[in-house]
Order: C-alpha cells, then structure tokens, then sequence
C-alpha cells in the first residue's frame, strides 16, 4: 500500500531516498500514523506535527552514534517508525506492546527514557559531557516542544549549557501548543521571533560579513560583533538564546524538508551549543487534528473521517466531576482560585476556567512553580487548588513539603489519576502518592470510593484550615444523587458493608467497589466481612481501626498504591504501635515500575484484580478450616 514506506525498515533505507521520495514518504507516514492511531489510540496530533523534523533528524544525523533526546517522548512516534519499529504499531500501547514513549530497552535509538516534561536538555548535556569525558566523537540533540520549554529544568540546563560552550544541538519544536495553546512569557518572546523571520538572513550576511574581513586587529573585531550585535538588537527584541551561549537558528519551516534538512546540516557544523528553531503545525495533515490540537494531542481509537471515538462515554469522568465541584464551591467563595500546570481540560478545570477565568491560573508545565505559587495565594489570603495529575505532583515534591505544608497553608491538591493509568505506561502511573504524602506532617490526606464522596470531599477541603490533598483516580463514575452515609469529617472512616466478623477489609477509595462485591462473593463461602472505607489516609481513623481489628480472624488492605510506605503499611504500623500482634495482610502494588497496558490487565498481572484478591482470602479461611480439623482429630 505504502510504495516508499513499505521499504523503510531502518534509518539506512531511508537515507537511499531522494528529497523528493522522502515528500512522498512523508504523506504516506501521515496517513500511516492516523490509521495506526485510529485504532490503538495514541498520541496524534504532536507526531503529525513532527514527520519532516524527524526525517531530517534522521538524514543529517547518524542515529545511533549520533544521540536524539526526545522530551516528553510523546511524539517519537515517527522515529520509531524509521528506526525499525513500523510493524509494531499494531500493539502501540498495549500490554508487551510498544511503547508510547522512548525506551532505551526497546531499541538502541532511544537514549534516555522520557513521559515527563523538559528533561531533554538535561539529559543531554549529561550524555554530552559522558561523551566528552570519554573522548568520543558524536553528536548530541535534545528535540524539546515550546510547551516542554516552559518547564522550570529546560532552563536550568540552558544555563548550565551555556557556560559549558558542549558541543549539543537543541532544536525547539515550535508549534504554539502545550496541549492546550501555549502560555507565558517565553511563548510570547517565541512568537515575536516567528514574526521577524528577516533577523537569520540579516544575522547571516553580518557573519559572512565580518569573515570575510582579512586578518585585522582585535579592536576591529571587537567592533564587527559590537555592530552584529547591535543589529540582532535592532532586529529581535531580546537575544535569550544567544545570551545564554547558544547559537540561535532559525526560525526555519519544519514542514519544508529541503530548507530544513539543508539548515540541518548547516546546524550540525557549527561548535557548542546551537539552538535551531523549527516552526510546525500540530496535527498537520489530519485537518480535525489541524484545527482542534488539543483534543487530538491524546486519542482514544476513533473514526478517521469523521474523528468520533469509537466507544462514547455515557458516564462523568473523576476529573469533570472535581471540576464542577470546584465551580460550585467557587460560586459561593470568591477566594477560592484555581491553578493548573499546563493540564487545563485533564484536570476537568476547563469549566472553571470559563466561568472564573480570572481567577483560573494556567502556568505552563511548571509543576514547582504551580506548587509554590499556590502556597503564595494561600500565603495572601486566597483559597488556592492545584489540580494536578499524580505522577506530575512527584514534581512538586519539595515545593509541597517546603513551601505549603510547613506553613501549614491552606493549599488543596487535587491530585488526579492516582493510581494505575493504562496505556501510558510507568512514567505516568499515580503508584507512589500515598507514600510520598503520607509522611509529610500537617498534610490531610483523602481518596474517595466514589464521585459523590469526591465532590463532598473537596467540599470539605475548602471549609478545611490546612494542606489537604485528595486523590483519584482516571476513569469515570455513576454520580447518583443521594447523600453520603455520614458526612465527611476529619479523621472518620465510614464501615460501608457489615456482615460478620470473619474478615476485616480495609479497602482505599475507589478500590471499595471492587471489595463489596468481593464481601458479596465470599459470603457464598460462609466467610462474613465487613467493610471500611478510611475517607482518611491521614490522619487515620485510629480508633475505629483498632477497635475492628481486635474483633477480626483476618484483616485485609487493599489500595492502588506501593505496598511500601502505603495505606496497608500505614494499618501495620497502627497495629504495632497499639501492641495488637495481628497480621495485616497488604493488597497494594509491587516495588516495581509498571509497564503500560490496559489498566485491568495491568492490575491483574499484579495481582490486585478481584479474583487473585478472593482466591487469597478464600485460601486463608480454607487453611483455618483444615487446620482446625487437624486439631481436632
Ligand atoms: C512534568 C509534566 N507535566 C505535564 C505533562 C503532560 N504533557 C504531556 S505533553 C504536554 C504538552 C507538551 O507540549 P510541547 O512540548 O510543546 O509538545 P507538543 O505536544 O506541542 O508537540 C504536556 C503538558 C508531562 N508530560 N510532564
């Protein structure tokens, strides 16, 4: 089907195309990447956005000798294409499949592991200064988006970058779009450098200029770069770039192959640090994905002419549910202000940033800068929530601890897809949250078995004096509209089904709907358990929590996070520090990172879907039984 494709099954094949075959090869990998996707789900927009870039990466550049950080890793898909991954598109996020990111263990291609935002740079300078220290000789390119540059750590490596003069190529995919359009201060500074197209070849003819003067002395010179200097002045409005000790290109046309590969290969001469600056378009190509890019940055599968998903949604998601909630209690509390790092419509805020955007605050991927902002507000007086998804929070570590926390500020976190993801695999998986918080003093810490008690719990949050954090996770909910069994207050617990006292479980947030069930199942097997829903992973609900376990035969755990330092951890630690010698069993997940996949696979390769979980507590109370017949006898 694919008279060029078809044949690209190494970087090698590709570099025996001519510049017009690769125009052709760059349609047919389009159209490759919007069928593939269409059925898997995956990345879109972003990949359309980058098909030229990475064909002339892969021309100019000799992968794998030469290095190509991708930041984010979102939009290698094209890469892995041309380095020997085609066919596996089929399985493109599925459990063993391939991965949405780079992976080093997938190909020699990839050379640092990504998912999160603006480490690219850093990333770079370390294999550069590893190569230089080695005394080797290849080339290093970090390839970072105008959204990922927004991140606080893409500029600490510019600054180190720049003082080093390492010989590393960054080049800046510009396409005005974080997932949703870009924000800031450096995206305005980006679009005044787009609009002044004029400044390379007027920066070039001064170069050439200034070279082609004969050996003069060196207060000539001194003048020629005073003069060039002065000229990129009067020409851009601020040389951020060159300031910082990189030599700026650009911008140039990324979907232009021959212009782009030639100042490639320009790019790839010039010694120290380079910065070339390629505009694209996301979604390019695909004309749904053209005009709306952000809906099209992550897809489900979906119907390529017409873009509908394949399977609706009848039910309201976690994130939308938090985002009402927040709209309704900001109805009634104007100091209740918002705060998103760049993820706007996945936190479910977008509501509120229709109705309150004055009071809405979208600080690009800037997770620290979010956390300490939001501590600031709270600091002035306001009632700030940072919504933010678990595994991005990881971020914000310090900022939470150091900059919230220990003042005891009344910064709220809404921390979205706790727990396991799916097909995005261990970069984003919300596994390590309970752990992190549960040790950070003053902190109150929720999660919720439901939507209803997520919109009561963040309602609590902001009549609450203090850090409170809720988690939740991705997916969706039936919202009925009943009343909660108890209200939510500090440090309750709520026994959500009682039925005997054979076994004690311990179920955290939204796992509880899998545990009822379980209690159900087990009752046909004359084992009788009753149920707690903490509310409160801190402060527990000590009293209840000893109370229940001195009347148990067997006490159970379950949660969607690391079995160390998590909730189960927390029950074992209660028990002890009470003296009461009973064994608390722990449902949780491994110390290990997880790999991406539906998210039921995944949670049953790990051996906390319902039936390992009953199998186990059947198993328990079947080897009491015969235990007890032994006696007997
Ligand atoms: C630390 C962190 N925060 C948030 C995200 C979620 N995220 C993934 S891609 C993306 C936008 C990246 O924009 P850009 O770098 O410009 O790439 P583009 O998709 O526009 O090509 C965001 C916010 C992330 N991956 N990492």
């Amino acid at each position: 089907m694919y008279k060029y494709l078809s044949k690209i099954n190494s970087v090698e094949d590709l570099k025996k195309l001519n510049n017009k075959e690769i125009k052709i090869l760059s349609d047919e990998i389009r159209s490759f990447l919007i069928n593939s996707v269409s059925k898997t789900g995956g990345h879109l927009a972003s990949n359309l956005g980058v098909v030229e870039l990475t064909l002339a990466l892969h021309t100019t550049f000799e992968s794998p000798k030469d290095k190509i950080v991708w930041d984010v890793g979102h939009q290698s898909y094209v890469h892995k294409i041309l380095t020997g991954r085609k066919d596996e598109f089929t399985t493109l996020r599925q459990y063993k499949g391939l991965s949405g990111f780079p992976k080093r263990h997938e190909s020699e291609h990839d050379h640092f592991d990504t998912g999160h935002s603006s480490t690219s740079i850093s990333a770079a300078m370390g294999l550069a200064t590893a190569r230089d220290l080695k005394k080797e000789d290849h080339k290093v390119v970090a390839v970072i988006g105008d959204g990922s540059m927004t991140g606080g750590m893409a500029f600490e490596a510019l600054n180190h970058i720049g003082q080093s003069e390492k010989d590393i190529t960054v080049i800046l995919n510009d396409n005005e779009m974080s997932i949703s359009p870009n924000v800031g201060g450096l995206s305005r500074y980006l679009n005044k450098l787009r609009t002044a197209p004029i400044y390379s070849k007027v920066k070039d003819d001064v170069e050439h200029l200034i070279s082609n003067i004969p050996a003069v002395g060196k207060t000539f010179m001194k003048t020629a770069e005073k003069a060039k200097d002065s000229i990129k002045y009067f020409l851009v409005p601020g040389i951020l770039f060159e300031e910082l000790g990189f030599t700026y290109i650009g911008p140039v046309n990324g979907h232009n192959y021959d212009v782009l590969s030639e100042v490639m290969n320009r790019t790839k001469k010039i010694k120290g640090p380079v910065l070339l600056h390629v505009i694209t378009k996301k979604g390019k190509g695909y004309s749904l994905a053209e005009k709306s890019p952000d809906k099209y940055h992550g897809v489900k599968p979906f119907e390529v002419e017409t873009g509908k998903p394949m399977v609706s949604k009848s039910k309201l998601s976690y994130s939308e549910i938090a985002g009402e909630t927040l709209v309704e209690c900001a109805d009634k509390n104007d100091k209740i202000v918002a705060v998103t790092a760049a993820m706007l419509s996945g936190t479910g805020l977008n509501k509120f940033a229709a109705k309150y955007p004055d009071r809405l605050f979208d600080v690009g991927i800037a997770e620290q800068h979010a956390a300490t902002f939001a501590a600031g507000l709270a600091a002035g007086g306001f009632k700030p929530v940072f919504a933010v998804y678990s595994t991005f929070l990881q971020r914000a570590y310090d900022q939470v601890i150091h900059d919230a926390c220990l003042q005891n500020l009344p910064v709220t976190y809404l921390i979205d897809r706790s727990g396991l993801v799916g097909n995005d695999g261990e970069t984003h998986h919300g596994s390590l949250d309970v752990s992190f918080l549960s040790c950070v003093p003053n902190l109150t810490i929720l999660s919720p078995k439901d939507g209803l008690e997520l919109k009561e719990m963040i309602k609590f949050a902001m009549a609450h004096n203090g850090p409170v954090a809720i988690r939740y996770p991705r997916g969706s909910t039936e919202l009925e509209n009943k009343k909660l069994s108890t209200p939510i207050e500090l440090g309750k617990a709520e026994i959500f089904y009682e039925k005997g006292k054979d076994a004690l479980i311990l179920a955290l947030g939204t796992t509880n709907e899998m545990a009822l069930d379980m209690c159900k199942e087990l009752e046909e097997h004359n084992i009788y358990s009753t149920l707690v829903n903490p509310r409160f992973i801190k402060p527990l609900d000590k009293d209840l929590i000893i109370k229940l376990t001195k009347q148990y035969k067997k006490i159970y755990t379950i949660e969607n996070n690391s079995k160390i330092g998590g909730f189960g951890s927390q029950v074992q630690n209660l028990l002890n520090d009470n003296g009461i010698l009973k064994k608390v069993e722990v449902f949780a997940l491994p110390d290990e990172f997880i790999e991406h996949g539906d998210v039921n696979t995944l949670y049953t390769t790990v051996g906390l879907d319902k039936d390992s979980i009953l199998k186990k507590i059947k198993n328990d109370f079947y080897c009491d039984t015969l235990s007890n017949i032994a006696i007997t006898k």
